[in-house]
């Protein structure tokens, strides 16, 4: 019986990826390197610091910068991303999810989130779904990003549920590849991921009929 869905929330519950992305771009091209979009598919579903060790990779730098340089780097891509955040009205809800939210909890289907990011409670407030949640995983408890499960299975353990009664909802290959380890029943929202079990186009397509269907079809 299906128990609990459990969201990623960058791509899935709205788009703050193109927030990471602006915020990164300018942090990594006052320090000489230049990201671009399809670069950026690597930084969703990690861990502040895990993006910029990517991206001093990426540029050839990762030995130019000390622990407390890289620190203060990510507090300066944080205080920009955080100032974009006043953006976010419930208006910034990605489509269908408000309806499924609803649907869900409606069926008595409990209702997490996973994300890896410190600031999703400022983003679940602004958008205005806080109360929607049964659990939202404490994003500083855990020790390593997606694709490790340890998100996934924190929001579980929350919901008091096993990953085999949930489904996860991801947007970002690593966030997939985290939702298969714990093995929970994987839905994809885009286009060139694999992995999923359901593989959606966008949040357009999602909604609980698609979900029981996808359930059914993994329990018959
Ligand atoms: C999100 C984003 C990542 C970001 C991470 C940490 O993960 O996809 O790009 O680096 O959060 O965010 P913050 O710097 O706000 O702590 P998720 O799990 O929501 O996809
Ligand atoms: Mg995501």
């Amino acid at each position: 019986k299906l128990e609990a869905v459990i969201f990623d929330l960058d791509g899935v519950v709205t788009d703050t990826a193109h927030l990471h992305f602006i915020a990164w771009r300018d942090v990594a091209q006052e320090i000489g390197i230049t990201i671009d979009p399809v670069f950026n598919e690597q930084l969703k579903g990690i861990s502040r610091m895990a993006s910029l060790q990517r991206i001093l990779q990426h540029g050839g730098k990762a030995a130019h910068f000390s622990q407390a340089e890289c620190e203060a780097l990510c507090a300066r891509k944080n205080n920009r991303y955080v100032a974009t955040l006043s953006s976010l009205t419930p208006a910034s809800i990605l489509p269908g999810i408000t309806d499924l939210l609803h649907d869900l909890r409606a069926r008595g289907i409990r209702i997490g989130l996973a994300s890896v990011s410190l600031n999703a409670p400022i983003i679940l407030n602004a958008l205005g779904i806080t109360p929607l949640f049964d659990y939202c995983a404490d994003a500083s408890r855990i020790k390593h990003s997606k694709p490790d499960p340890e998100i996934f299975l924190l929001a579980c353990r929350g919901l008091g549920v096993t990953a085999q009664h949930a489904i996860g909802i991801e947007d970002a290959q690593a966030g997939i590849q985290a939702i298969n380890a714990c093995g929970m029943a994987a839905v994809g929202i885009g286009d060139d991921l694999t992995g999923a079990g359901l593989l959606l186009p966008s949040t357009r397509e999602l909604n609980w009929h698609r979900l029981d269907a996808y359930w059914q079809r993994l329990h018959s």
